[in-house]
């Protein structure tokens, strides 16, 4: 048990695992929209695997390995696609 965890806080530490990302989107109304905030989103550098369930209004991303990227600055890039368009609930799942 404890040999574990210790491995997996080294494991952590060594940012083996990419941290998987999600908010709640809103004031999308279309492709278009979609397109709009993964562009910007990319632009930052630091996610990838960008996924964007328009219906959900749900968005989905990976941190690029050694970056980290604040939950300012998912706002700031998803409010730059648009100022309709508002990142809520960001949630970060190691
Ligand atoms: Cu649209």
């Amino acid at each position: 048990m404890k040999i574990s965890s210790l491995l997996v806080g080294l494991l952590l530490s060594l940012n083996v695992f990419a941290s998987r990302i999600e908010a709640d989107v809103i004031g999308m109304t279309c492709g278009m929209c979609v397109e709009s905030i993964t562009k910007e989103l990319k632009a930052t550098e630091k996610v990838e695997h960008i996924r964007i369930d328009l219906d959900a209004k749900l968005l989905s991303m990976e941190e690029v390995k050694g970056k980290k990227i604040s939950d300012s600055e998912i706002k700031n890039a998803v409010k730059k696609a648009g100022k309709q368009y508002e990142a809520m609930k960001i949630r970060r799942k190691s």
